[in-house]
């Protein structure tokens, strides 16, 4: 596995880490193919995989000196129009067999925020800032930023986000649902991995069902969205469905607790 993208497996749980730290986990083509290989090994081997960044950021975005090198001819365009990478990639992540937890700290800027919102979950520490700068950079989204990020926050926020370029504290970002939990600093990955963790005791069918039956009944009309639930919750169920079910007929499951804050955190 490639330097630019650590990948680990502890137990059921992959742990990919964005691995450029002195450039700010800036994602060029590199590490879009370190990361798909990543994430395709994760399909494989693992039922659920954590996504963090090495260093003191997740990521800042779009790797701006070979966006220069680009736009300047220096890198010369591919000889046929082919789906692009980042959005192959982020599909791989948003749509796949498995959940992706992501954990997030220091900068989840631009790219870094599209990346991260193709993750099913998302923890952040205190440090974590959330923006958009494309706009400062003369540029637009283009990893999928205007369907996930407009999807998660609201086309209000976005716009205010895109133009201004105004940076969101963790604390905002909870608000506008950047993420669902926030750790002291130094303690996302930590959290994301116990989540993680609690997500793989699921069948991995309800977790298929989960990530790719909700997004696609958001995208649907009341009556289509209706059907395509039916056509997954009536399905044959699988053995350890029915396993799950006795269980609990027989009195034999973990109770549900309540929570004791009532709160996310
Ligand atoms: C980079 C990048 C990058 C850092 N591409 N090299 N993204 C942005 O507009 C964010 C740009 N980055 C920053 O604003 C800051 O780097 C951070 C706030 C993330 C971190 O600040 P800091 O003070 O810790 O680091 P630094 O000194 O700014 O950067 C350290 C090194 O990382 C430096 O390289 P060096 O060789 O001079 O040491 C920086 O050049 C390098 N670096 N960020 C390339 N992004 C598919 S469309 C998506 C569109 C977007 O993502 S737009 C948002 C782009």
């Amino acid at each position: 596995m490639s330097e630019l993208v650590s990948y680990e497996l502890d137990g059921q749980v992959a742990l990919i880490g964005l691995n450029r730290p002195d450039k700010r986990n800036a994602i060029n083509d590199a590490v879009i193919d370190a990361l798909r290989a990543a994430v395709l090994r994760a399909h494989d081997e693992a039922s659920v995989a954590v996504l963090f960044g090495h260093g003191n950021n997740f990521c800042a975005g779009l790797d701006l000196a070979e966006a220069l090198a680009r736009a300047t001819g220096l890198i010369k365009p591919p000889s046929k129009r082919r789906r692009h990478n980042w959005h192959e990639v982020f599909d791989l992540i948003a749509r796949g067999p498995i959940p992706f937890v992501a954990a997030l700290h220091g900068a989840v800027v631009g790219g870094g925020l599209e990346l991260a919102t193709a993750a099913h979950l998302r923890v952040g520490d205190e440090s974590a800032f959330f923006g958009l700068p494309e706009g400062q950079r003369g540029i637009f989204v283009g990893g999928g930023g205007t369907v996930r990020i407009q999807r998660v926050v609201g086309t209000t926020v976005m716009m205010d986000m895109m133009l201004t370029g105004r940076l969101l504290d963790a604390n905002e970002g909870l608000q506008q649902h950047l993420v669902r939990y926030v750790t002291p600093p130094g303690q996302a990955l930590a959290k994301a991995r116990e989540l993680a963790g609690r997500v793989a005791q699921n069948t991995p069918e309800t977790n298929w069902m989960i990530i790719n039956v909700l997004p696609r009944v958001q995208d649907l009309s009341h009556d289509d969205g209706l059907f395509l639930e039916q056509l997954n919750s009536n399905r044959q169920r699988p053995p350890e469905a029915e396993a799950r079910l006795r269980e609990f007929v027989d009195g034999k499951s973990r109770p549900l607790q309540a929570p004791k804050t009532g709160g996310a955190a």
